[in-house]
């Protein structure tokens, strides 16, 4: 017997929904197809075919696929209407399985003849919705080798959130320090495998956040291309035992509605993709502005379903309004949050701050908040809230201190040569190949540098 499972993905489709500003934007589709021989004799087998719906949910649904030996034959289905046509199959649902929720899966099996030999199908469809090929997780992800012993990710393990805390796998609470790509639309020269090398080994951080912009030439130009540079980072920073930190960086506009089809596509795909590892965290939207708490909170209770129906153990944190700064750059607080929690399990907030532009009354804010809310600092700093300006010491430092007290994850802004003073290579450093040396930091990067370098002590029982 051989178990193959096929995951698939995710396609814009043509139904032109409209969402609450801009332009139409696509319904959410995506697929996942576990394609399972169970039997197999002499010119015949038998197989299981697990559809789950990753999308937004489907009232009638028909799934293909083109047989990759044109010796292979369906005989009998079952659960469905089966249908061949020179080697491409047709699966049409009955009627009791006939709509499929997000989430929603149905069991479908056939027996068939082969001659010659017996591969699996390579690419699905769903309702004609062309699943995206090699970016879209077909084939398993290239195994990178098991994160070594010593790393972040060899020692913690698969994430949980317990009580306010993040807890690795001994249910103990870990704080991971780590950087923020910039914008990898922009910034792709400045990861690589000597970038990512300095940052394991020298600047020994434990997470590497994947900053992809939705706007801005990020992922609405090209989907398939972006979801896959995603993920080719996600594989980067598991083989040097790394956390990953999936950022979809909604930023302008603030309302994350405004790309929530675009979520569910991405992150349909990503979770699928990578749910058999330990290394991923999803940032579901990093920056809302201009938005109620409330609008938040229904972006985030749909989006997390479609990432817990194909990885349903991955941490998922929640951008908070103003900024991610639980409000309070909108003049509000984080009992906003508390009395109106996001209805689903497993999950953290975001809190960002710049050291110059947020000072004492965030960081009573987060004090306050930490006693309540499970917190994430998935971008900082030690600048402005331009990204630029002069760097702020006192306010870096009493920052850290405190989320290094409250065991608060963190990365920073920017593992990057930009021209900006947050970035943390002078500019022209990823021309080259030195990633670690002190010569090529700004001063941002030697004081964060100093900071996420030192030992991180992870309890191990
Ligand atoms: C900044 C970049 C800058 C870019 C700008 C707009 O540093 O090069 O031109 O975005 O895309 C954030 C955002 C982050 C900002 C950063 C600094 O999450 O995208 O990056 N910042 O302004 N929130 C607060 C500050």
């Amino acid at each position: 017997m051989r178990r193959i499972s096929a995951l698939l993905a995710v396609c814009a489709t043509a139904l032109g929904l409209t969402t609450l500003a801009g332009p139409p934007a696509a319904a959410a589709t995506g697929c996942k197809v576990d394609y399972t021989i169970t039997n197999q004799w002499q010119g015949g087998f038998q197989a299981g075919v697990k559809v789950t719906n990753l999308g937004d949910a489907v009232s009638g649904w028909t799934l293909k696929w083109t047989w990759p030996d044109a010796g292979q034959k369906v005989t009998q289905g079952w659960n469905a209407t089966w249908s061949q046509s020179g080697s491409t199959v047709s699966v049409t649902n009955v009627d009791w399985n006939r709509t499929l929720a997000t989430g929603g899966a149905t069991d479908l099996g056939f027996t068939g003849t082969f001659t010659g030999s017996n591969p699996r199908p390579a690419a699905f469809t769903l309702n004609g919705v062309a699943c995206t090929g090699s970016v879209g997780g077909e084939e398993p992800p290239p195994d990178t080798g098991n994160p070594g012993t010593g790393t972040p990710v060899g020692i913690n393990g698969q994430l949980k959130v317990c009580g306010v805390n993040l807890c690795n796998q001994y249910n103990r609470p870990i704080q991971l320090r780590g950087m923020s790509t910039h914008g990898i639309q922009w910034f792709s020269k400045c990861y690589n495998t000597a970038s990512l090398d300095a940052l394991a080994t020298n600047w020994k951080a434990d997470l590497l956040r994947i900053a992809m912009y939705v706007q801005e030439q990020g992922y609405e130009t090209d989907p398939a291309g972006f979801t896959s540079r995603v993920n080719s980072y996600v594989d980067m920073a598991e083989a040097r035992g790394m956390y990953a930190l999936i950022d979809f960086h909604t930023l302008t506009p603030g309302d994350p509605n405004y790309n929530l089809d675009r979520a569910k596509t991405f992150f349909a795909s990503v979770a699928a993709r990578n749910a058999a590892k330990k290394n991923v965290i999803y940032e579901i939207a990093n920056e809302p502005n201009g938005v109620s708490w409330t609008a938040i909170k229904s972006y985030a209770e749909q989006v997390i379903p479609v990432i817990r129906a194909a990885d349903p153990d991955a941490v998922v944190i929640v951008g908070t309004r103003g900024w991610s700064s639980l409000g309070v750059s909108d003049g509000s607080n984080e009992t906003e949050v508390v009395n109106n929690p996001v209805n689903a399990s497993n999950i953290m907030y975001a809190f960002h701050f710049y050291a110059a532009s947020h000072k004492d009354n965030y960081r009573a804010t987060v004090s306050r908040a930490a006693a309540k809310l499970p917190l994430f600092v998935t971008e900082f700093g030690t600048v402005s809230a331009t990204g630029g300006g002069a760097m702020d010491q006192a306010s870096t430092t009493a920052w850290l201190d405190l989320l290094d007290q409250l065991k608060i994850s963190y990365a920073n802004w920017t593992y990057s040569d930009a021209n900006e003073s947050s970035a943390a290579f002078k500019p022209g450093t990823c021309n080259g190949t030195d990633y670690s040396s002190s010569g090529v930091l700004t001063e941002s990067g030697a004081l964060v540098k100093s900071r996420i370098s030192t030992a991180d002590s992870f309890p191990t029982s």
